[in-house]
């Protein structure tokens, strides 16, 4: 397919792919809705840092003026972290009509996936991934990042999930959906901001090597999706359950009060919990980050080697 028409990749990352060098892809949401400003554009170009330094080619991705861009320049990682343009949140559903408008957008992870796919990227790296929502059986908020993950053959390393989500039924959907969901070097799935979250991830892999062979077997096998490897936060970094789960509580008891739903959700509870931990929920989620680069990054250059 050509999609010159609306993906445009940056030189650098095209010439890695062109050579056949592992790139990692990286959602932009975090960037311009997950962090406050300006530790979200610091944390961005930090992330690219550590992804290079870790042997791989970085590629951020978001779109502008109605191009799906992959790999931002500096001006442009800018240009999606600046609060005052208020860039909306793309997902699968928005960005045909956001590419025929010509409009701009940060990238959520099915968004990215989407456009990592296009470009021939196979693992990226994400803040956050959605889920099912606490209360999805009366409101019916489940992510579409989950369905994405279904039909898109993109890895995507991250640190589990929140548990503003509920983390046992979004283990129970990518079941369903078939998407394998990998503990990297842990039997629990990790809940983000602590190491466990008291449910069994599928398989745990300890290396990049077994991970990206695992990858590999599921392209052979010709699965359609792509594959959920969840790295836990450093020991170090590790918030006090109790502290963060009363907050999540806390913030999910005001969004219901103000009636917060659709894609406000997420970023809601996020700035919420921040206020209650005093901003160490935000440290807790930089230094995450910054450990999923480095994981990710070997993951790309093992699986660039087996090519
Ligand atoms: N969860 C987080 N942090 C995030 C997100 C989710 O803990 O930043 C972002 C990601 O970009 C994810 C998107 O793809 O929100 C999912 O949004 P929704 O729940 O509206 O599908
Ligand atoms: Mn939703």
């Amino acid at each position: 397919m050509d999609y010159t028409e609306f993906l445009e990749i940056s030189p650098e990352v095209k010439e890695a792919l062109a050579a056949n060098r592992p790139v990692v892809a990286l959602e932009s949401v975090m960037v311009a809705h997950g962090l406050p400003y300006p530790v979200n554009i610091e944390t961005g170009l930090k992330m690219e840092e550590i992804i290079r330094e870790n042997g791989a080619v970085p590629a951020t991705i978001a779109m502008l003026d109605g191009k799906l861009k992959v790999g931002l320049s500096r001006e442009e990682l800018h240009h999606i972290g600046d609060p005052s343009l208020h860039l909306a949140k793309a997902s699968r559903r928005d960005l045909p009509v956001l590419a025929a408008q010509g409009k701009s957008s940060a990238t959520t992870v099915s968004a990215t996936m989407i456009a990592a796919h296009m470009a021939g990227i196979e693992i990226m790296t994400a803040g956050g991934l959605g889920g099912v929502h606490r209360g999805a059986e009366r409101t019916m908020d489940i992510s579409t990042d989950l369905e994405e993950l279904a039909v898109t053959p993109v890895l995507i390393l991250c640190a589990g999930a929140k548990a503003i989500l509920d983390l046992g039924l979004t283990l129970e959907y990518l079941e369903t959906k078939g998407v394998p969901v990998v503990g990297y070097q842990t039997e629990d799935f990790p809940a983000f901001f602590t190491r466990k979250s008291g449910f069994p991830a599928g398989h745990r892999l300890d290396t990049p090597e077994q991970v990206a062979a695992a990858f590999q077997m599921e392209r052979r096998m010709g699965y359609p999706g792509g594959m959920v490897v969840a790295n836990p936060i450093p020991e170090e970094y590790a918030m006090d359950e109790k502290l963060i789960w009363g907050a999540i509580d806390e913030a999910q008891r005001e969004a219901e009060e103000q009636g917060i739903t659709g894609k406000q959700v997420t970023p809601f509870l996020l700035s919420k919990v921040s206020k209650i931990t005093q901003g160490r929920s935000v440290e807790a989620n930089l230094e995450l980050s910054y450990a999923n680069c480095r994981v990710a990054a070997k993951i790309a250059c093992a699986y660039a080697a087996m090519k």
